[in-house]
């Protein structure tokens, strides 16, 4: 069925197929608690955090690919370096969304009439109009299938669902009641920007992102250490099971989890690998790492200044980084620290939200 998220968004999993396993199973020694004690000394050292956030130190570091899992996209390896920042420990949850709506009013892409005409300007021009029943206000959601299906078929377990919305995940009839602390989701990239300005926040870059994302760790794969990730059920909510008509639910999470589920990793942050995929400031360019290779040791990185995804090659995008919980080794290693996968800014899903970053000035 033609629609907008099929054109514009799907593809943000294809590129994460087919991966094999990474055999390297060592836990690096790095003591989390070291870094905590170390963080916070440093918090100190600049003042408390903002309410909600946590201190990420200055640092420079190697970003892209650690084990032999990692997509071409997240290659060459690269030195890059941070200033210090405050990032939200959490994902932006329906509560805080709820509120920013309740003092603004503000309506989500979800939520509105489809600009077909905007809409093409990002397809290959010879993409059919769908019909205008298919046209309306509405956001992706997973569906599990019956049984095994080609994995690179995204299009057999997402459902363009008319009436799915940030307060009704599912679609009509479905409610965020009971869910005021799980992540929002089916936010745009432009929704969470608008949602950051109003927070006095911005998006993190992808270089903040994996940077906090490490935990002060040296290395990591994983925010919580190098376990590999069919052991560590209880450190983040992903998939288990056989994807995506399968789900044993070791982690006891079928679809969100509420922020704080799973423990923080060494910085405080929670839900950095899994839950929800989380939007960035970047635009996604399959050779980003490349351009940054040539550039040398840059502060602050910003990403690319075009964005360009060879598999839909008239959709601009952004990059979504920490997987969900639809990922899982055998389809999306998404909870791997330096995992990087993009989406067009106008698109939601249910397994998408974000959270903010904030200048330290
Ligand atoms: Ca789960
Ligand atoms: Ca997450």
């Amino acid at each position: 069925m033609l629609n907008r998220i099929f054109y514009l968004s799907l593809i943000v999993l294809l590129g994460a197929c087919s991966e094999k396993k990474d055999q390297d199973n060592q836990q690096k020694a790095t003591s989390t608690d070291q870094v905590k004690k170390q963080t916070t000394t440093e918090s100190k050292a600049h003042g408390e955090a903002p309410d909600g956030m946590a201190y990420i130190p200055a640092g420079t570091f190697s970003m892209g690919g650690k084990s032999d899992q990692a997509d071409e996209d997240e290659l060459p390896r690269h030195e890059v370096s941070v200033s210090a920042f405050y990032i939200d420990k959490t994902e932006v949850t329906n509560r805080q969304f709820a509120q920013f709506v309740k003092e603004t009013g503000y309506e989500t892409i979800a939520e509105k009439a489809i600009d077909w005409e905007a809409m093409a300007k990002q397809l290959p021009p010879d993409t059919p109009k769908p019909p205008d029943s298919v046209l309306q206000p509405g956001s992706l959601v997973f569906k599990a299938t019956s049984g095994p299906v080609n994995l690179r078929d995204y299009s057999q377990w997402w459902a363009w669902t008319i009436g799915a919305d940030w307060k009704h995940p599912e679609g009509p009839g479905s409610s965020i009641e009971g869910k005021e602390d799980h992540p929002v989701v089916h936010v745009s990239w432009d929704d969470a920007v608008e949602y950051a300005r109003w927070a006095g926040k911005r998006l993190p870059t992808e270089a903040e992102w994996e940077w906090a994302s490490m935990g002060g760790l040296d290395d990591p794969k994983y925010p919580w250490g190098n376990l590999e990730a069919e052991q560590s059920f209880d450190k983040a909510n992903f998939w288990q099971g056989f994807f995506p008509y399968k789900n044993t639910e070791e982690d006891g999470f079928y679809s969100t989890a509420p922020v704080k589920s799973f423990p923080a990793n060494g910085y405080g942050l929670f839900d950095m690998a899994g839950n929800v995929w989380e939007w960035c400031q970047d635009k996604y360019h399959v050779s980003a790492y490349e351009q940054a290779k040539q550039q040398g040791l840059v502060n602050n990185p910003a990403g690319p200044r075009e964005s360009f995804d060879p598999m839909e090659p008239y959709t601009p995008k952004h990059v979504i980084r920490g997987g969900s919980f639809l990922c899982n080794d055998s389809y999306c290693s998404g909870y791997r620290v330096a995992r990087r996968m993009r989406s067009s800014k106008d698109s939601g899903f249910n397994h998408t939200g974000f959270r903010c970053v904030k200048d330290i000035n």
